[in-house]
């Protein structure tokens, strides 16, 4: 079992790695990003959902918690589970916390993968020109960054209490991003595996 966080700012490559470490360690992959979507497509909460997605606010706690959870219980394997996009604040952290403990399980690795914010706008800008995101403008990814310096990054300090992060310089280019992800999980691997 190997639960993961990938944590970052917007655009650090949190999508692009998880489905890597999901596929390569056959784990379930959570994107609350994408979970947010389909939801805003399927249910009466569409249009509450899209008004914070579309100005790079957080979409409140009272939804997106429940719709994780749902996600977790239904989906929680043997194998574990990685987060894309979630935790995003402290609220959100320790709901995932006692969902983990009720389940009987935890967060094992949180991987934070570093990139400044000017890079991480030309990824997304970039992205834009395909995505069809309607976040993925130059106006919402300001908004976006506000978002995750005053609310996601003091989320650090919470998981390094727990001695469970690893750094990552997230702006090589995505092979070399990865390798270095393995490198910290079989490291992980290797600790727990000696206690
Ligand atoms: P998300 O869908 O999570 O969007 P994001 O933070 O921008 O990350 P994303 O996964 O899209 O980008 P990535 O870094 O993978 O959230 C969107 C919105 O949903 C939020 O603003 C919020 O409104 C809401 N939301 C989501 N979760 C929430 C929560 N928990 N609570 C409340 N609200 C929530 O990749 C970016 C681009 O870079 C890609 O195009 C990729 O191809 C490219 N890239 C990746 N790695 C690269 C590399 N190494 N080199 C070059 N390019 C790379």
């Amino acid at each position: 079992m190997l639960n993961v966080v990938i944590f970052g700012p917007p655009g650090a490559g949190k999508g692009t790695q998880a489905a890597l470490v999901a596929k390569k360690y056959q784990l379930t992959h959570l994107s609350s990003g994408d979970l947010l979507r389909q939801e805003r497509d399927n249910s009466d909460n569409g249009a509450r959902i899209r008004k914070y997605q579309d100005s790079g606010q957080l979409v409140p706690d009272s939804l997106v918690i429940e719709i994780v959870k749902k996600a977790v219980v239904k989906k929680a394997q043997k194998s574990g589970l990685v987060f894309d996009g979630y935790p995003r604040n402290i609220r959100q952290a320790r709901s995932l916390n006692s969902l983990f403990k009720e389940i009987d399980s935890e967060i094992d690795l949180v991987v934070n993968l570093k990139l400044s914010a000017a890079k991480a706008a030309q990824r997304i800008l970039l992205r834009g020109q395909t995505s069809g995101r309607s976040d993925d403008n130059r106006q919402t990814i300001y908004s976006r960054f506000k978002v995750y310096r005053a609310q996601t990054a003091p989320l650090l300090e919470y998981y390094q209490k727990q001695n469970r992060v690893m750094n990552i310089d997230g702006s090589l280019d995505i092979p070399s991003v990865f390798k270095k992800i393995q490198e910290a999980i079989s490291k992980f691997q290797k600790q727990s595996s000696g206690k």
